[in-house]
């Protein structure tokens, strides 16, 4: 095989053994890599019901077949496993030296299985695999884990890191990078803390074996050339995604207050603009030449990193009008390794809980001093913080009182940061997103503002499909970066180019696609076998807040969402994907995308139709 190593590493914390094991080239054309594999490796070898903290969970850390070849924005690692806070299927993409060092160290995938007796970190250095007694680590930020394993390994390694948050198994720990690039929302962190596995060190000296090595150079070369012509890259540059906060604002879907409001009053002093005033630098990921983290001073006078979610959760939704303080909440969570997604989610509701009087502790909208050390409990679940750590859907019940109502998850995974009163295919997109609310496969409220807000009709769900397929089954596959294609408009027609120079293999986008509808379908294989006759069709429904409560503020005041409506384009969609009026992929589906074999195990659990 060209491109593809052909090899996994399976590493049994419980036996101290790593093992490579090669795969064979049916694997790799069917699910290409990243989500794909980890789709595929967690259908096959996790048992159903598994508890996702425990030894029984698999962790998987996979690239792509383009990982390490020097294509732009090729840096990136999926992280996989049975997510603790949905009990579904869960994963992240990180921005990561550790993807390429994995890949040069000659596996395409790591498999993390059992638990080790005592907190260790594993350090894979091409053939050889080390267990090393982590014990002067375990309590450390991932900063200070990083710094310390920098100094013990070469300068060119790669790693990732779990901080506490990960270590006392909270629900949206995430795996840590390179002092900003955070991934794994759905708990992947408190998975690999739950196996005491504080760090993976990568150490590759091998070289990738390319199909057509000279017109692979020539490709990588000519295709960061065209990232720097497009339009917008000289103000890409200057704000990253932080820009967003200025769009979002326009259009009413800046989550404020709980995501009770789609504007801010503040917003100007949290935007991109008022970013560039005090900006020091660009941080990135490697091999990409749009370095999009805009690195500033905070509050305490240390560096942070901003990019829109964390400012808009951690600054609109909660309540905070001032950029420094953002940052340093930003950089804290960084440190301790807590997703700012679900963090800015579980901040906002307790703030409301406390200003209806449903919980007897005073936490007010944007105090800086006691949010910061909320978010601390929750790292280390103390008092509230510990309830706040299983996330959102499980404080609104300790809470009660309707709070379920304005808990703002789908399926256990809080929702990212836009809001959707007036976005009716951004909310089935965060309905029907793999992982739960999630941005990554559909980011489609940016095509709904220009195309109509208002409608809730065919062409809207042919879309998101198109999406999906595009960002959540191919580039989550291929592991590539969406940004050159989503943000400045690289072309489509460059990728299949890159495949076909790294791996030899002539891949229409026809057939991308269908690997991506594969993925994609097996994963909601993977959801429904877990949930089994407790999977319901309300699983895919955004919370109640969005449907019953309009927008009292802003040019779309007055909007909501339309239940009925809603359901007639759910109904659209799952007959477009081939699923059946539960949500669940109906037998011909599964046979027809090559899976006959899930189409008769999942038919054990939820009797399919045909
Ligand atoms: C991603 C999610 C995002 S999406 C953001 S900001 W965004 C938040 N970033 C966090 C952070 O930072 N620190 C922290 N403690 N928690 C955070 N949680 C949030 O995590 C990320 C970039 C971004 S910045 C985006 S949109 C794009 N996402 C991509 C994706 O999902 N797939 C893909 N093929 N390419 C992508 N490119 C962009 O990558 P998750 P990163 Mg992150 C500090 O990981 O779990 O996928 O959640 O990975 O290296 O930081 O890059 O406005
Ligand atoms: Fe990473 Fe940003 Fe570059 Fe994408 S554009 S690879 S997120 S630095």
């Amino acid at each position: 095989m060209f491109g593809w190593n052909g090899t996994f590493l399976r590493v049994n914390l419980s036996r101290n053994k790593a093992v490579a094991e090669a795969y064979d080239t049916s694997f790799a054309f069917n699910f290409l890599g990243g989500r794909g594999f980890a789709a595929k490796i967690l259908w096959d070898q996790l048992k159903p019901g598994v508890d996702p903290l425990s030894p029984e969970n698999k962790l998987v850390f996979a690239a792509g077949p383009l990982t390490g070849f020097g294509f732009p924005n090729s840096g990136k690692l999926v992280v996989a496993a049975k997510s603790p806070l949905t009990g579904g299927y869960g994963d992240g993409n990180i921005g990561t030296n550790a993807a390429v060092q994995m890949r040069k160290a000659g596996y395409d995938a790591v498999i993390v299985e059992g638990k080790a007796e005592k907190p260790i970190f594993l350090h894979v250095k091409d053939k050889t695999a080390e267990f090393v007694d982590a014990k002067d680590f375990w309590g450390l930020t991932s900063f200070d884990t990083e710094k310390m394993l920098k100094a013990l390994y070469e300068k060119s390694a790669g790693i990732v890191s779990i901080g506490p948050a990960g270590e006392n198994l909270v629900k949206f720990a995430t795996v840590v990078s390179q002092e900003g690039r955070s991934g794994g929302r759905p708990g992947m962190g408190a998975v690999m803390g739950s196996k005491n596995l504080k760090a993976v060190v990568f150490e590759g000296t091998g070289v990738l074996s390319a199909a057509h090595p000279n017109e692979l150079k020539e490709l990588s070369a000519a295709s960061y050339r065209e990232v720097m012509t497009k339009p917008n890259y000289t103000f890409w540059k200057r704000q990253g995604t932080m820009s967003t906060i200025e769009w979002s604002q326009e259009n009413s879907a800046l989550p404020t207050y709980n995501y009770r409001e789609g504007v801010f009053d503040e917003a100007a002093e949290i935007g991109g603009f008022a970013m560039e005033k005090i900006k020091v630098s660009n941080r990135g990921c490697p091999q990409c030449n749009m370095t999009c983290g805009n690195v500033i001073k905070d509050s305490d006078r240390k560096q942070a990193e901003l990019d829109y979610e964390n400012v808009a959760m951690l600054g609109s939704n909660v309540g905070f009008g001032n950029l420094g303080q953002v940052a340093a909440l930003n950089r804290v969570a960084d440190e301790l390794g807590l997703d700012t997604i679900s963090l800015g989610n579980v901040l906002g509701f307790i703030m409301e809980a406390s200003e209806k009087k449903l919980i007897k502790e005073k936490i007010s909208w944007g105090k800086f001093k006691d949010t910061r050390a909320l978010v601390n409990d929750i790292a280390y679940r103390r008092g509230l913080g510990s309830v706040l750590a299983e996330g959102v859907r499980f404080a609104a019940e300790k809470v009660g009182g309707g709070s379920g109502d304005w808990a703002m998850h789908v399926k256990g995974l809080e929702i990212s940061a836009y809001d959707c009163h007036a976005a009716p295919a951004m909310a089935l997109s965060y309905g029907t997103s793999s992982i739960g609310a999630h941005h990554k496969d559909a980011w489609i409220i940016g095509w709904e503002v220009e195309h109509g807000r208002e409608g809730y009709g065919e062409e809207k769900v042919d879309k998101l499909i198109e999406y999906q397929r595009l960002r959540g089954g191919v580039f989550e596959s291929l592991v590539l970066c969406r940004f050159p294609h989503a943000m400045l408009g690289l072309e489509l027609e460059w990728y299949p180019k890159f495949l076909y120079a790294a791996t030899g293999m002539e891949l229409s986008w026809a057939t991308l696609n269908q690997i991506a509808d594969r993925t994609l379908n097996l994963i909601r294989a993977f959801w429904v076998r877990e949930f089994g006759r407790n999977w319901t069709k309300a699983m895919d429904v955004p919370p109640a807040r969005w449907f019953k409560e309009p927008l009292r503020k802003g040019p779309l005041k007055g909007s909501k969402l339309d239940s009925e409506r809603y359901d007639y384009m759910l109904r659209k969609y799952y007959r477009k994907r081939g699923w059946d009026e539960r949500g669940i992929p109906k037998k011909g589906t599964l046979q027809k995308l090559g899976m006959p074999d899930v189409a008769s195990q999942l038919d054990r659990y939820v009797a399919l139709s045909a």
